[in-house]
């Protein structure tokens, strides 16, 4: 039997293309190879010729993109011989700081804006013991403490301005090109810090100049409009959105992210809240692809571009989906249209319900 080796994580696979030794110890979960969906009924319901792929990152070990960063960040802090990892985090990153940081044996402090994150990713950072420190502030507020602390506490930090976050992330960007056996001419994100944005124009750029795809996309980066400090052109103070993951006003890779629209030749846009709610929703119940709101931002906007032609028929589309729907369960049933039927537990009763029920 041709079996085929056993998957074993992103740095395993991009050993070569990663800042790792023959003798580094690898801390992962396994993370990587996610799913490239296309879409099948959006297209048909936009009544436009593009091929929509969906990559989706929240079927990473922890549900979220970080899990790429964060194996990447922490086999290299255990490598250096850090004893503790410390991130400020709309949610996400302090999952997987918490889940990896375990995975290593070693400590993980979390700094999170009280009240404003997710239910499921709290509970992540909880139940995978991290010290959650609540802040009285938001992620901007936190990312400067976490910055502030590192200078006096022998704590690593793990959020996207630690350089190896973003070589773990760009990884994405070779699985899609091995993939569709090209780069895709749209890749479209949400952007909260800009760390992922630009992590995935490395990983293109690094496969297009090493000869593996002879193209690279224009990258476009959405934000939620109340949280939009790359369409206002400066930093915001009190950014918010119903999608916390990045509630974020005081982006880390401010100017890697202008270069990366200049460079690919893409464009920022916003989506109200709104946006991206319905397309959230239309993603669950038209492809069966459940995503958090604040990833739901790369299709609502696409939608957008691709309805008023910017993004012509032909295109090929890659919509990065960067977390799973269960991260914020709150949101979804808030969601949810279909009522809740109770009934009595008797074979007719739920007969009539059925029948009560079908289109
Ligand atoms: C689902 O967890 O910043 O533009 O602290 O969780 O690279 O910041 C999360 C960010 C998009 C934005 N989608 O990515 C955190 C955090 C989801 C996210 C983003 C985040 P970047």
């Amino acid at each position: 039997m041709p079996f085929r080796p056993r998957y074993t994580g992103l740095i395993d696979k991009y050993r070569d293309r990663l800042p790792v030794h023959d003798d580094t110890r690898i801390i992962s979960l396994g993370e990587g190879n996610t799913p490239l969906i296309r879409l099948n009924n959006i297209p048909r319901l936009l009544g436009k010729e593009v091929d929509i792929y969906v990559k989706f990152e929240g079927l990473n070990p922890t549900g979220s993109f970080k899990d790429r960063g964060m194996t990447m960040a922490v086999t290299k802090a255990v490598e250096e011989g850090s004893r503790a990892i410390i991130c400020a985090s709309t949610g996400n990153t302090s999952a997987a700081a918490a889940a990896y940081a375990s995975r290593a044996g070693i400590t993980s402090f979390v700094l999170i804006p009280d009240g404003k994150i997710a239910l499921g990713k709290l509970a992540q950072a909880m139940i995978h013991g991290a010290f959650v420190i609540q802040i009285k502030g938001n992620f901007d507020a936190g990312m400067q403490l976490v910055k502030d602390v590192a200078q006096e506490a022998p704590v690593t930090i793990v959020n996207s301005i630690n350089p190896y976050r973003l070589q773990g992330q760009k990884t994405a960007a070779f699985e899609i090109v091995e993939e569709l056996e090209c780069a895709p001419d749209f890749h479209c994100l949400p952007v909260g810090n800009a760390g992922n944005i630009t992590a995935h124009w490395m990983g293109y750029k690094e496969y297009q100049e090493h000869g593996i795809a002879n193209n690279r996309p224009r990258m476009v980066g959405y934000q939620a409009a109340g949280s939009a400090p790359f369409l206002r052109g400066h930093p915001v103070d009190n950014p918010e959105t119903v999608a916390t993951a990045i509630r974020i006003g005081h982006p880390q890779s401010w100017d890697k992210a202008w270069q990366v629209k200049a460079e690919s030749n893409g464009w920022f846009d916003e989506c109200t809240d709104e946006d991206i709610l319905v397309a959230q929703k239309l993603l669950s119940q038209k492809e069966g692809v459940f995503c958090e709101p604040a990833s739901a931002t790369s299709l609502a906007g696409a939608m957008r571009d691709i309805r008023s032609g910017k993004i012509p028929e032909g295109s090929k589309v890659v919509c990065t989906l960067t977390g799973h729907g269960l991260k914020d369960p709150d949101i979804a049933i808030k969601q949810s249209t279909a009522p809740l039927i109770t009934v009595e537990a008797t074979l007719d009763s739920v007969k009539r319900a059925i029948l009560e029920n079908m289109a």
